[in-house]
């Protein structure tokens, strides 16, 4: 599509999200280092479409599925010359990487933002050059100069977390809990959520939260905290909270280590996000209790928000991912999450096949 018409488009769907207080472009984009090709092919030329794609990085199972969802979609096949920048959870660099696809004139810009604030600026100059901007995954909270988001609700999945546990605890005669959260990247909206919806349910119960630390959502960050909780609290948790799949590896390990039996056999009740193929056979051996998914897979419904704009449509401002919630023992046959029954499900074989 001409940059012209995508111009006036983005400019037209951006009439309606501004708010009060935008300045206009400030910055002129520096010369960054960051390591990105250069574009080789012009897509005003032909009908390759050239997406610029800044990824957080690639510490975790769901990082690996989410990349490779957008390669896949994104594909030179498809008709597609995707830029890819692993931003190494450097927030800076992620921001370099977006002015960098500025300066080269890609037709859209997809960001997984590693932090959820900083953003009005460079997402201005995005507006200023014409390139839509889609979001994937973790959300932008301080500017709403983007197309379209596509994502999960991760407070939804820190309450579901936190209303299976209540029923869970209710079923095996638990009176008290005392939790231990081992939390994703500090400033990830990833974090935020699946932090505020547990500590919501934990408040309301008047459960124990013993301690919170960021583990970085990586396996050596999760067996970090992990050892460091059981040197502080020995003998005083019952609960642990991994946010994401790689963390709980790594508590896994440090427990083990340290003689601490934890799953549906144990004295530690040991909860995860993600549900990625690794974690669910995890929870299928019974050493993850239960597991909270947290649908990678975003780019073929970013690929729809692009049709959609490519045929002059106006594409939906916010997708939501289905998700589902996975555990071992069949005993909590459903959980009411904002006063809706959701289902859990007891992982099988055939689910850990078909799962990314
Ligand atoms: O849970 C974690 C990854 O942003 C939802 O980031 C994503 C999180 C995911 O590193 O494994």
């Amino acid at each position: 599509m001409k940059k012209k018409i995508l111009s006036l488009l983005l400019s037209m769907a951006m009439v309606s999200v501004l708010f009060a207080g935008c300045g206009g472009k400030e910055d002129t984009a520096p010369q960054g280092d960051a390591q990105q090709e250069e574009q080789t092919d012009d897509s005003a030329g032909g009908d390759t479409i050239t997406i610029g794609f800044a990824q957080v990085g690639h510490e975790s199972d769901w990082r690996t599925a989410s990349t490779k969802s957008c390669q896949d979609v994104f594909s030179a096949e498809n008709g597609y010359d995707l830029q890819f920048v692993d931003c190494d959870n450097d927030s800076a660099k992620q921001l370099e990487a977006v002015r960098n696809f500025v300066e080269q004139g890609v037709d859209y810009i997809i960001i997984d933002p590693i932090v959820s604030t900083g953003w009005n600026t460079v997402l201005t100059e995005c507006e200023d050059a014409g390139i839509p901007v889609i979001v994937i995954d973790r959300t932008i909270d301080d500017s709403d100069k983007y197309i379209s988001w596509v994502g999960s609700n991760f407070k939804t999945e820190g309450l579901a977390c936190g209303e299976w546990l209540k029923a869970y605890a209710a079923q095996k005669g638990i009176e008290e809990i005392n939790a231990l959260v081992i939390e994703g990247s500090t400033g990830a909206s990833a974090t935020l959520g699946r932090t505020e919806g547990f500590k919501e349910i934990a408040d309301r119960e008047g459960w124990n939260i013993l301690d919170s630390q960021s583990g970085d959502f990586t396996q050596d960050g999760g067996q970090e905290v992990m050892e460091s909780y059981i040197k502080s609290y020995e003998g005083q948790f019952n609960v642990v909270i991994c946010q994401n799949d790689n963390e709980a590896f790594g508590a896994m390990d440090a427990m083990k280590a340290a003689g601490v039996k934890y799953g549906v056999d144990g004295d530690v009740i040991l909860v995860s996000f993600d549900a990625c193929t690794a974690g669910l056979e995890y929870v299928m051996s019974g050493d993850i209790n239960a597991d909270f998914e947290c649908n990678p897979l975003a780019a073929p419904f970013v690929e729809e928000v692009i049709k959609t704009l490519e045929s002059g449509g106006t594409p939906e401002k916010e997708v939501y991912m289905e998700e589902h919630w996975f555990v071992n023992e069949d005993i909590i046959p459903s959980i009411e999450v904002n006063g809706e029954s959701q289902d859990m499900t007891v992982v099988t074989q055939d689910i850990v096949d078909a799962q990314y």
